[in-house]
């Protein structure tokens, strides 16, 4: 017979290749030593430190699935689904700046740029020594980003953008732009472009007053008149597979980390459960309280397990998009789910900083809403079921 470990128990660990475990095992010894530390006074006082992103850089947590000869690791999209579990075990909000410059920036950029752009944007933004964002969703174009308004005009020399991005993680410290916009010169279909941080009449003003993701600042992109080159244009790819071919990628890491994330919860509400005693014995004592720590593990093990697979599938280019659809729904319900129950099983403490659970249920609805929202990702779903889509 074999043995159980319940942080473990399908034995993920022996389903890895020594490079992941390495990978996975050099990004917790960095979460776990640099950020966690910090996590608790960035939340509080809704500030993101940009020389994460330096030090993210210098561990080789930037780009991890792009080419070495641009600066990335080349390594699995296995590897890259670690690390981001490693880092959310700490914080949503800093996995989320992460996942951004890994595959909403330097992937459409190596995947849909030039030559040229490859070699300007991509080291700098692997050693974190550029910072960027991605510019999809509109004040009125969240779940529906067919209706952006933002447009490219032709010019003799290149494009003049017009429009505004709201709800952008990183804009407001951002030297890097990657902004999605219907070209009128490709017959109105949506294009990237890469704007550089202090071109005339790009600004990105912080949004304040969240109450989620508070240690990830997010911002608005505002473009008035903002005038490029026809080197800002990522040439190779048009529509909105474009910017979905990276969400592909972001919802795939995002699947993951939502699960390192659960499993804080799970290990702080075990610990307290062993520690906390009312009626005269620990409350890990109780029938109530075991179901709970049996559900969270129950879930975090199937999560981890569709993850891997979908990984694997993803290695070998054989990943549909409604397999991330499943895998990023359910782990983020899940999640959220495990979040609150943790909360729960810390009584009054459950509410304070001191510890983590709070701030994970917190942060956890941002993630359950960014990326295609829980409920757009089951009509993804119901449409591949059915053949019938139900958006409008
Ligand atoms: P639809 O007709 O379904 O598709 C239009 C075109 O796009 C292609 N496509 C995909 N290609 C690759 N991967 C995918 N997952 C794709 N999904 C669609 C499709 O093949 C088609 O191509 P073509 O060549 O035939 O034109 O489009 P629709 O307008 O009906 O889409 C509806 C819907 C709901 C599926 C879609 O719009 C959607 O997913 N909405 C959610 C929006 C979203 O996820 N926004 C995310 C913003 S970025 C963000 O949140 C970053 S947070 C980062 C962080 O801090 O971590
Ligand atoms: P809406 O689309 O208005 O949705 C509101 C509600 O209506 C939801 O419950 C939704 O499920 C529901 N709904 C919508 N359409 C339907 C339908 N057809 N049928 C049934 N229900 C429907 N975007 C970026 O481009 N880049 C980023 O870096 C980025 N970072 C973010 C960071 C944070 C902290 C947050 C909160 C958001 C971020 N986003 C980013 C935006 C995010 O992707 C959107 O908020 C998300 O896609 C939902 O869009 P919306 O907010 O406009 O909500």
């Amino acid at each position: 017979l074999g043995r159980f470990d319940w942080e473990d128990p399908f034995r993920l660990n022996d389903q890895l290749s020594e490079d992941e475990r390495m990978l996975r095992d050099a990004a917790r010894a960095y979460a776990q030593d640099k950020l966690q530390p910090r996590v608790t006074a960035a939340y509080r006082d809704e500030s993101t430190d940009p020389a994460i992103f330096r030090e993210m850089g210098e561990m080789g947590l930037l780009g991890v699935t792009v080419p070495e000869e641009y600066g990335g690791l080349g390594a699995s999209y296995v590897a890259y689904g670690l690390i981001a579990r490693e880092v959310e075990r700490v914080d949503s909000g800093y996995r989320s700046m992460m996942s951004v410059q890994s595959s909403l920036v330097m992937y459409p950029i190596y995947a849909y740029g030039t030559e040229e752009q490859r070699q300007k944007y991509l080291p700098k933004l692997a050693t974190g020594e550029w910072i960027g964002c991605f510019g999809l969703t509109e004040p009125d174009a969240g779940s529906d980003p067919a209706g952006m308004k933002t447009v490219a005009r032709k010019t003799a020399n290149g494009y003049v953008l017009n429009g505004a991005k709201m709800w952008i993680s990183n804009a407001p410290i951002a030297d890097v732009f990657v902004v999605w916009a219907k070209s009128e010169a490709h017959g109105g279909k949506i294009k990237g472009f890469v704007l550089d941080k202090g071109a005339k009449g790009l600004s990105a003003p912080k949004i304040g007053g969240k109450l989620s993701l508070r240690a990830s600042i997010t911002g608005e992109i505002v473009l008035r008149d903002v005038e490029v080159g026809e080197d800002a244009l990522l040439p190779n790819v048009e529509g909105l597979k474009g910017p979905f071919g990276c969400l592909n990628r972001a919802r795939y890491g995002i699947s993951w980390g939502v699960m390192g994330a659960a499993e804080a919860c799970l290990h702080a509400a075990r610990q307290y459960g062993l520690d906390r005693k009312q009626f005269g014995k620990p409350i890990a004592q109780t029938q109530l309280f075991q179901l709970k720590l049996a559900n969270m593990m129950t879930e975090i093990a199937l999560g981890t397990q569709a993850s891997l697979q979908v990984g694997r599938l993803m290695d070998q280019a054989q990943a549909a998009p409604e397999m991330i659809s499943l895998i990023k729904r359910n782990n983020c319900g899940k999640a959220l789910d495990a979040a609150r129950m943790a909360r729960d099983m810390h009584g009054g403490n459950g509410i304070s900083e001191s510890f983590p659970v709070m701030r994970h249920m917190v942060n956890l609805e941002t993630v359950n809403t960014y990326e295609g929202t829980h409920d757009i990702h089951a009509l993804i779903l119901g449409r591949a079921v059915t053949g019938l889509q139900a958006f409008f």
